[in-house]
Order: structure tokens, then sequence, then C-alpha cells
């Protein structure tokens, strides 16, 4: 007993952990079907005790598809999500393709589960960076009413993919050899230059807009304001990417409504709220790192200080598998958000 459910794109690095995950969480499966391009197609992955190959995607491929997970880059899903629905599935996309649409949820279980229930038929994932910073922004503005936030990232290469890890460990064995390399890969794939990540850290994650900040940097403002509900938000980020395999970590400064407030009064709200662990005593040393946030399901807080000079204002570290609660984990916790409110129908 369980869904028929299809992941787009599981041969890359979040589609990977997508299938881990279903595993992982005994996600009711009674089949599960695994696409890609044909450039992966027949690929074998394991899913349980079943070796299942990769097929190339169609349209047909979605026929008796209960829910379909697409994590293929934004021109597969605006290829095929449309053709996936019309079949009756119901698509959660992982890609930006939608998620600025009117039409479209844009969904962080903890923060906005009610929206699924205006679905139709497509639910988009929001961006890694905003995920976690969202999760752990919420409880804070339903306690205490959120006026201003502004961000600084230090990501992960794993979200820039598998390419992306490969020329970070290709990269950093070649100089440390004192060998020639020449990156291909980051910041942006397709862009003209490339650069040095390993042993550097490149101010540049995505293609710049006209106002000077990236799409990265866009996406975090502008799907923080629709996640929250809150147009009138104050957002501003500067998003970095540094030579770490997984973990994004975010250096966030908040303003709130009430100048009364003390560190012990967020810690209160943030360890009781869901998907956080509170990881904050610096007397012990004891703070998020992405190095021990790797692989766990939560979004890990610490180093929470309040400012200096304004009363209003706290400074907290942020930190989280981009893979997982940044991707797959979220995808998925969507989809159970989806059974669990009686939206699926097999
Ligand atoms: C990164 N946040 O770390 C990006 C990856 O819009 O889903 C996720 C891109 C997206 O490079």
């Amino acid at each position: 007993q369980g869904f028929h459910i299809a992941v787009m794109g599981a041969t890359g690095a979040v589609g990977q952990q997508i299938i881990q995950t279903l595993e992982k969480r005994n996600f009711p499966i009674s089949q599960l079907t695994l696409l890609s391009s044909a450039r992966s197609a027949g690929t074998k992955l394991k899913f349980k005790d079943e070796t299942i190959t990769v097929q190339e995607a169609v349209p047909e491929s979605f026929e008796g598809v209960d829910i379909a997970l697409f994590s293929a880059g934004g021109s597969i899903s605006q290829k095929f999500a449309s053709e996936a629905v019309q079949r009756g599935a119901i698509v959660v996309d992982n890609t930006s393709a939608f998620r600025m649409d009117p039409e479209v949820p844009l969904v962080v279980p903890e923060v906005n589960e009610h929206k699924l229930k205006e679905h139709k038929g497509i639910i988009a994932n929001p961006n890694c960076s905003t995920i976690q910073m969202v999760a752990a922004l919420e409880p804070i503005q339903k306690a205490f009413g959120l006026k201003k936030v502004i961000v600084s990232t230090y990501q992960a290469v794993s979200g820039a993919g598998a390419e992306a890890i490969q020329e970070l460990n290709d990269e950093t064995n070649a100089i440390l050899n004192n060998q020639e390399y020449k990156p291909a890969v980051l910041p942006v794939a397709s862009g003209e230059k490339h650069y040095q990540i390993a042993f550097n850290a490149i101010p540049q994650i995505d293609t710049f807009t006209d106002n000077g900040f990236t799409f990265e940097e866009m996406k975090m403002i502008n799907e923080t304001k629709k996640i929250m509900e809150m147009p009138e938000l104050k957002v501003a980020a500067t998003c970095v990417r540094l030579p770490v395999e997984t973990g994004h970590s975010e250096s966030v400064y908040v303003e709130l409504d009430r100048e009364d407030l003390k560190v012990q009064d967020l810690w209160a709200v943030l360890s009781e709220a869901p998907g956080i662990t509170l990881q904050d005593q610096p007397e012990e040393q004891i703070y998020p790192m992405p190095a021990t946030a790797v692989g766990k399901d939560d979004v890990f807080v610490g180093r929470v200080r309040q400012d200096l000079d304004e009363k209003s204002g706290f400074h907290m570290w942020i930190v989280s598998d981009n893979l997982l609660k940044g991707a797959a984990l979220n995808t998925i916790q969507i989809a159970e958000s989806l059974i669990k409110l009686g939206l699926v129908t097999k």
C-alpha cells in the first residue's frame, strides 16, 4: 500500500538524496519510477532491496504517477511539469522555475504548510539557503514580529551540483600537488569566467541581475517574503561560495518589533521550534558548523547575540545540510504533508 512516486533527475546530487531520504523515512511507496535525461538513462540505482534502472523522461513516464519529485533543472521542469500534472500527478518542484508564480505555493512545511491546500498541481520547493533561514525566522517572527533581515551566506559547492563537488576535490588535490588546474564549473557552469574555489571564497552564486544582486541573492529576498507572507519585510542578502562540500552557513541579522528582548527570549522560542536545533553555548565553544550538520535533518542555530547599538537587533548563525532540509528532505516533507492533509488521490 502506498503511492506511485516518480523522481525526475534521479542521478543528480539532489535526486540521489531524494531516493535515500524516501528510503530512510519509509515513505509509503507502491512504485518508484526513476527518470533522467537521455544522457543518464540506463544508470542503475538502489532503493531498499531493489535495483531500479533510470529511464529517459518522456511525457508518458508520468502515467499513473501520484507524486512527481522534480530536481533536474528549471528547463526540464518547464518542459515536463505540466505533462505530469495533465496526467494526474502532483509535482513538487525543486527548481526555481515556478517559485514566484502567484498560482504556485512555495512551501516549507514548518512555516506555511496551509498553502498546500491552494495548489493547482505544482508545488515549489524553495532555494536551499532560503529554506534554512525561514525555518529559523518564522518562530521568531511569530513570537516577536520581524521588521528587517540582512543575511550573508557561506554556501557549500554541492549547491551547484555534483560537478562542482568534483571540481572542488580535483582542484584541491591539484593545488596540493603543485599541479595546474583550470576551473570550469564555478561560480556558474555556463558563465564565461571560472574561478578557483579551493582555498578561496567566491562572492557570486548564480548570475547577476540588473540591480547588482545575484539571482541567488534575489531568490533569498523574494522567496523569504513569499513564504513568510510578508511582502513588506525588508530583506537584503550577500551570497558567497566557500570550499565546503555540503552544509550552507548563514550569518543573519534581524530587527524585531520589540526592544525589550534578551538572547534568552530568542533561545526559548528557537528551542521549541519544529525542525530547529539550538546549538548555542559559547562558553563551551558549541555552535553550528557544516561538518557537524551534514547528514542531519534539522536546521541548527547558534551564536545568538543582541546587537550592541540597536536594541531590537539580533545576530545569529544558521547552518543546515543544503541537500537535505535545503532540498531533498523539504521536498519529501511537502509530499508527506500532502498525504497528511488528504490532498493526494491515488
Ligand atoms: C546553490 N542555492 O547553493 C543554490 C542551489 O534555486 O534551487 C539551489 C538552486 C535552486 O548554488
